[in-house]
């Protein structure tokens, strides 16, 4: 049944209404995480490039003061010892200068004479290397340039502080290390030799393109997460409010297509709602005097549905009333063809609601309908339930007044069930009582029932109204009723509602 899914599929709604509000969140998380790292590889890119910049710059220095000595290596260090400490003093960031012959220091600018053989294949391409400290200053790390033509050779050394200090500057929330060969160096001056960690988000590596060093920068782990919470608040709740606003467009259209008036306005207008035709008889001939309209919701999925599982609904959202136009509308276009052949006038009963009898456009609906027949071939009865009695008022009493000059009748359905008053029954002009199947189905069953029924039978002779007994299965049934003249019956004895079509081919065959 199309209206009982609204509550079997809740739990559903409630996930597509998450993962509508979700996926823009999340969506948008991973495009801003994205964006973040990029950011993040762009600024260590930068970073490194600078520090490259600065470092050449440093280097170029130091290498002017090697170069300008070399010609002198071979000289007396008594003689040379002057120009040594002259390029420490000019050059900026030149620690000390030595002078070689044959891979052995013989002279220093700290020292003077001096001897001490180097390991050349120490260093980086013969021209760097970064050493941990040396005998004056152990702990201060300190970068070697060596240069040397024959058995000349020339090295100017660049304090490891002011190493350090650029990678600081520079660095500043970037992790940033100098490597030189298998040693590199740290923004706090430390100096390494094992293998260089790997930084967890946006390593860039940059490698000197004119001295053997390059510069490895990057970020801790975590800093993606950081940076997004520092740079992306405004968009955080932009992200928020678009969840928030899809979330509430998912549940709004998932309540709309859901609900049972949406569901059935639709089914209107796809004319689901079609006419089923059960036939009325006389009881003295049992010929076929008339039938009754009864709904059926011809649902796409959930196949032919009752009426008594939506006309509830319909009631309750006024949709009742297009409703019952529709199906006189779908019935005189069944019937109307036929109705030159009928001999007597031919009943057709329709339900109507006390809905319905709020105004006076049911008046027009079936003004409409008669027309649709040849004048005077059918009685248009509509069927008033017992069990929800229309209240007496000015609308409702032009009502049936309009209907009446119409010539439309007036029965009162599942009579025996409700409570309506004998002025009630003369109030609304009722021209027809239809017995509740109740009654009918005690027959020779329950002595008080019948009883009773014989008093509903005694009350309509007296009244002058004219009986239809409903739901006669059996021909016990049958002739208890037309013993007691009730007028006309109905029921599966004589014939079970069926579609529209189906009815007339049995009535032509007949
Ligand atoms: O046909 P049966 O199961 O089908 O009908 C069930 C109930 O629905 C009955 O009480 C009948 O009066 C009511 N009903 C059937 N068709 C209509 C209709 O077109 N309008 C109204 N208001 N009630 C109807
Ligand atoms: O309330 P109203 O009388 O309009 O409803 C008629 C209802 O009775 C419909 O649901 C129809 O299908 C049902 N009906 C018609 N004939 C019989 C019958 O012989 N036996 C039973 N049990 N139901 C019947
Ligand atoms: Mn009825």
């Amino acid at each position: 049944m199309p209206l009982k899914t609204k509550t079997s599929k809740r739990s559903t709604k409630i996930a597509v209404t998450l993962l509508s509000g979700l996926l823009p969140i999340v969506l948008g998380f991973v495009i801003l995480h994205m964006q973040a790292e990029r950011a993040l590889k762009q600024s260590a890119q930068q970073t490194a490039e600078e520090a490259i910049r600065q470092f050449e710059l440093m280097l170029d220095n130091t290498a002017q003061a090697a170069r300008e000595l070399l010609p002198l290596a071979g000289q007396s260090c008594s003689e040379i010892n002057l120009a040594l400490r002259e390029q420490v003093t000019r050059r900026p960031f030149v620690r000390s200068t030595n002078l070689l012959w044959d891979d052995v220091i013989y002279c220093s600018s700290l020292f003077g004479d001096y001897h001490e053989k180097i390991a050349s294949g120490d260093y980086s391409q013969g021209q760097l290397l970064l050493m941990k400290g040396n005998p004056v200053t152990p702990d201060t790390a300190l970068l070697v340039y060596r240069l040397s033509k024959g058995k000349q050779g020339a090295m100017s050394t660049l304090d490891g502080y002011h190493l350090s200090n650029v990678l600081r500057l520079i660095g500043r929330q970037t992790l940033l290390a100098l490597q030189i060969g298998p040693n590199w160096l740290t923004a706090d001056g430390k100096f390494h030799d094992e293998a260089l960690p790997a930084f967890k988000v946006a390593e860039s590596k940059l490698t000197s393109s004119r001295y053997p060093f390059s510069v490895t920068a990057g970020f801790p782990k975590g800093e993606t997460w950081v940076y997004m919470t520092s740079q992306y608040p405004p968009l955080f709740s932009l992200l928020i409010f678009f969840g928030m606003i899809s979330g509430s467009i998912a549940h709004f259209l998932q309540k709309r297509t859901s609900s049972p008036t949406h569901e059935m306005q639709r089914a209107l207008e796809a004319v689901e709602f079609v006419p089923y035709f059960q036939a009325v008889v006389h009881g003295e001939t049992k010929a076929v005097s008339g039938l009754e309209v009864l709904m059926r919701w011809n649902h796409p999925k959930e196949g032919l549905v009752r009426p008594d599982l939506f006309i509830p609904f319909a009631e309750h959202s006024g949709l009742i009333v297009p409703m019952t136009r529709s199906l006189m509308q779908q019935t005189a276009t069944l019937l109307a063809p036929l109705s030159a052949s009928f001999k007597e006038p031919f009943h057709i009963g329709i339900n109507i609601t006390a809905n319905h009898c709020q105004d006076l456009e049911l008046v027009k609906d079936c003004r409409e309908f008669l027309d649709a027949f040849v004048p005077g071939s059918i009685h248009l009865v509509l069927e008033l339930t017992e069990r929800e009695l229309i209240e007496p008022t000015t609308i409702t009493h032009q009502l049936f007044e309009q209907l009446h000059d119409l010539g439309v009748k007036i029965a009162i359905d599942d009579f025996g069930t409700g409570h309506s008053s004998l002025g009630y029954l003369r109030q609304f002009n009722v021209d027809y009582l239809k017995i509740d199947q109740s009654f009918v189905a005690m027959i020779g069953i329950d002595t008080l029932s019948s009883h009773i029924l014989d008093s509903i039978i005694e009350l309509a002779v007296k009244l002058d109204l004219a009986m239809v007994a409903e739901g006669v299965e059996t021909q016990e049934q049958s002739d208890y009723l037309s013993a007691h003249n009730v007028n006309f019956l109905q029921g599966y004895l004589f014939g079970r509602p069926m579609p529209g079509a189906e009815f007339i081919s049995a009535l032509s065959a007949h």
